[in-house]
Formats: structure tokens, C-alpha cells, sequence
């Protein structure tokens, strides 16, 4: 049995969160990490930040990666700063899935789609705007707050089976539920999958999108590796896994977003409203199977791969610094919090983190207390060197630091290898 009792706040997996094998590898560890969303105020500075290990199993059984502990989601989710509203990349993809999801599922006015994990309301907005009615829930309250405060109805709290219960009673059935980011964040998939049952009507679609573990391997991209991402999702699971459930993949494709992310339609078993496009998914996964992402010995070359990218950001600073020069970075992300505490830089060889979400200004980033800042300090003192800790975003924020570029700034991309842009 998985044990689901925390202890200082987390508890250890045992066993696989989808088959319950106790088949489990180790083959990422990247030490004591504080939590990636953790900013904290100069006051609280003072104070030892938490850390907890991250480090990364495989299952030998069902080919599912997943986190070797599950930190308390209240410590993690109950007041959250990441905004899915700023990055205009993200609100673009979710205009197109709204648009394509209205001309694909024929949704009518009064179709009810929901959000979980909604935060400030960015997917649902573009959803609204196809005429359809939406609900987001979240379990965050100062994201719900902003989210109804812009005119997205949006409930405080965690997607179970009790909220699919009170969501039904008040609002009936969805026609469709989207899952956006959130999926690899859930401890107790079975409780969420519970709920999807008993939110979804007959002929609903549950949509899931989340960062596909192809992308991980292949670019290496060790700092999406936080305590909030549990599961690390190859195709191959998340079969088993709505098997077990009752339900059943019937479309899936692959999109650029945040490094690579896996779109999974799914509907109840048997259920026949969408065709089964069998051909896609036997694709994908003889992809992920080509690759080697069901061979354990694929996993365990990875390490190295991370430590090389740790060992030439580290070199290429010291290099830069050794010569003067002034280095910055540019998106406060939890990846990119991960990859510097990782790395062991601090205020002396990054001055300041630039990012646009209001709320994270003026705040420190978890760990190494770098402080966050508005993109005006950009403008103001000109760094030589901004390292993109959102290089996920990569185009986004060289587009909107043309400027910085103009006067001869350079950028270091740190994933899928180092690279310095001019
Ligand atoms: P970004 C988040 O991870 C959190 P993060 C979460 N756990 C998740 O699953 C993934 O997303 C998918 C800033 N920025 O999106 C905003 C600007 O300032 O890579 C963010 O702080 N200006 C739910 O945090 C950060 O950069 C801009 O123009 O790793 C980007 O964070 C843009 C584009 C971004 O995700
Ligand atoms: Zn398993």
C-alpha cells in the first residue's frame, strides 16, 4: 500500500503511483532542494529555508518516473505565485485549444467546460470566449481571487473526488475538463481520476496536458525536476493508468509549449463518441519504445548528461565573472530556480532575476536568495549576460529584450546544452 501519512511535511514512495510495483530505480538525484516556488520576503531571509531531496525513480514495471517523495501540497499549493497569464506564448496555445476545441466537440452555450488547477483564469478567459460557460478550480486563493476578479467563476480548492461532488450538484456535468499542467502534479491519481468520473457527462472529453518525458530525456531537461512534478509521463502509463480507471486515450499529440509538452484526449471506456485514433497512439508509443524510454539502462546514462551541463554553466561563469563582466537572468521559473540552486550560484555571480509577474517582484528566489526584479532594472543597469532561466520562453523573452541585445547584451541559454546567443 502507498503510505499517505507526511512526515515534515513529505512522505517517501515506495511503490509505483500507477501499477504499485515496488520495482522502483533511482536514476536522477539532485541532492536537497528548496521547494521552486518558495520566494521568500527579506524578512523571512533570515530564516533557514526547507529542502527536501529530489531525486527522480523509474518504474521497471509500467515504465512510469515519478518523484522518490510527495511533499504536503498545502506547503506547496495553497498560496501560489506562478501566473499563467504573463507568458503571452502559453495564452496564444490556450486561444488555439479553445478555438479547435469548439469546431472539433461542437460545443454549445450552454456546454460547461472546467478548468483544474485554473489558475488566474488564462485558459478559461479563451474558453469564455468561445461562448461556452466555465468553472475553474484552484486550489491557490489568491489566484482564484484574481481569477474571479476578472470575470473567470473559480472555486478555492483542491480537485477531488469531494469538489467533483459539490462541482456536480451546483453546476451539473462538464462536457469537457482540462487538466493543463497540473496532471504531473497530483499525488493520488486514483482520487483524481474519481473525480473526473464523476464530474464528466456521458460523452465528456477530459483533456490532459503535461510535460512529456520524451522532452525531459532527449534535452535533457533535469530542472523541470521539482517537488511539484511527481510524475514524469511517458505515453505507456498514463494507459495503464485510464485503464484502471475506466476510461480510455482516444487522440494524443505532441506540442512545443514549456519544452515539450504531451496532449492526452481522453473519454469514458467505450463509450464511442470520439473515433479511437489507435494510429496515432500506437505511434507514439513505439516511439517512446524506439528511444529506449522502456529500457531501465536508458535511464541510468542520464546522470551524466546533467552533470555536464552543470559542470559547463558553472565553468562558463566563473570565465565570465573571472573577466568582469556583469551577469543577470531573466524569468524567475521554478526550473530556473532549480537549475541555479542546482548549479550553487548566488548573488555573486547572478545580481538579479528579471521577471514580469508583479508578485514575484521584489521577493528573493528560493535558496540562494537571488533577488526578483522588474524588467525596468534592465533598462537602468545593463548587464552583459542574461542567462534565460525560462529558456522554455526563450523566443518570448529575446523578442521582449531587443533592447538589452541592441546594446551588445548576450544570452546564455543553459538546456538542452550551454549557449551563448549574441
Ligand atoms: P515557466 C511552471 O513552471 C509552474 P515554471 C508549474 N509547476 C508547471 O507545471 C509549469 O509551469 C508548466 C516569467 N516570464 O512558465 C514568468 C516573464 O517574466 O517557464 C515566470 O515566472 N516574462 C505550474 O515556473 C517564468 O518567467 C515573459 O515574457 O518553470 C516562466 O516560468 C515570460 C514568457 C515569462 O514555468
Ligand atoms: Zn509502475
Amino acid at each position: 500500500m502507498i503510505r499517505r501519512e507526511f512526515v515534515d511535511g513529505y512522505y517517501e514512495l515506495d511503490r509505483c503511483r500507477v501499477c504499485e510495483s515496488a520495482g522502483l530505480i533511482k536514476f536522477l538525484d539532485l541532492g536537497q532542494m528548496p521547494l521552486a516556488n518558495s520566494y521568500v520576503s527579506s524578512v523571512d531571509a533570515a530564516k533557514e529555508c526547507v529542502r527536501y531531496p529530489l531525486a527522480i525513480n523509474y518504474c521497471k514495471n509500467c515504465s512510469m518516473s515519478q518523484l522518490s517523495l510527495v511533499v504536503d501540497p498545502s506547503i506547496m499549493f495553497k498560496k501560489y505565485f506562478y501566473r499563467s497569464s504573463i507568458s503571452r506564448t502559453f495564452v496564444k496555445h490556450c486561444a488555439e485549444l479553445a478555438k479547435n476545441s469548439l469546431q472539433r466537440f461542437n460545443f454549445s452555450a450552454s456546454d460547461l467546460v472546467v478548468d483544474i488547477a485554473s489558475n488566474d483564469g488564462a485558459c478559461l478567459r479563451e474558453f469564455q470566449r468561445t461562448g461556452v460557460n466555465v468553472l475553474g478550480v484552484d486550489p491557490a486563493e489568491n489566484l482564484a481571487k484574481m481569477a474571479i476578479e476578472s470575470g473567470v467563476h473559480t472555486i478555492a480548492k483542491f480537485w477531488n473526488e469531494e469538489t467533483a461532488k459539490e462541482v456536480r450538484n451546483e453546476y451539473g456535468g462538464a462536457k469537457m475538463i482540462t487538466a493543463m499542467n497540473v496532471f504531473a502534479h497530483v499525488g493520488d491519481l486514483g482520487s483524481f481520476l474519481k473525480g473526473i468520473d464523476i464530474l464528466l457527462q456521458d460523452d465528456g472529453i477530459f483533456l490532459i496536458e503535461c510535460p512529456y518525458m520524451v522532452n525531459f530525456i532527449k534535452n535533457t531537461e533535469f530542472d523541470t525536476a521539482y517537488h511539484e512534478h511527481l510524475s514524469y509521463f511517458l505515453l505507456k502509463p498514463i494507459m495503464v493508468l485510464m485503464r484502471k480507471h475506466e476510461l480510455e486515450v482516444f487522440d494524443a499529440g505532441l506540442l512545443d509549449i514549456h519544452g515539450g509538452t504531451i496532449r492526452i484526449y481522453v473519454q469514458r471506456k467505450g463509450n464511442g463518441s470520439n473515433q479511437i485514433r489507435h494510429d496515432v497512439i500506437e505511434k507514439l508509443l513505439d516511439a517512446e519504445n524506439d528511444m529506449g524510454l522502456c529500457d531501465v539502462n536508458t535511464y541510468l546514462k542520464y546522470s551524466d548528461k546533467v552533470h555536464k551541463i552543470r559542470d559547463t554553466m558553472i565553468n562558463t561563469i566563473q570565465e565570465l565573472k573571472a573577466k568582469g563582466k556583469v551577469i543577470a537572468a531573466y524569468g524567475a521559473s521554478a526550473k530556473g530556480n532549480i537549475l541555479s540552486n542546482y548549479c550553487g550560484f548566488g548573488r555573486d555571480d547572478i545580481e538579479y532575476i528579471v521577471d514580469d509577474t508583479p508578485e514575484k517582484q521584489g521577493l528573493l528566489a528560493p535558496g540562494h536568495h537571488i533577488p526578483i526584479v522588474s524588467s525596468k532594472v534592465l533598462e537602468e543597469c545593463h548587464p552583459d549576460y542574461l542567462i534565460l532561466l525560462a529558456w522554455n520562453f526563450s523566443k518570448e523573452l529575446m523578442e521582449k529584450t531587443a533592447g538589452f541585445r541592441g546594446r551588445g547584451g548576450k544570452y546564455i541559454i543553459p538546456i538542452p546544452e550551454v549557449k551563448i546567443v549574441s
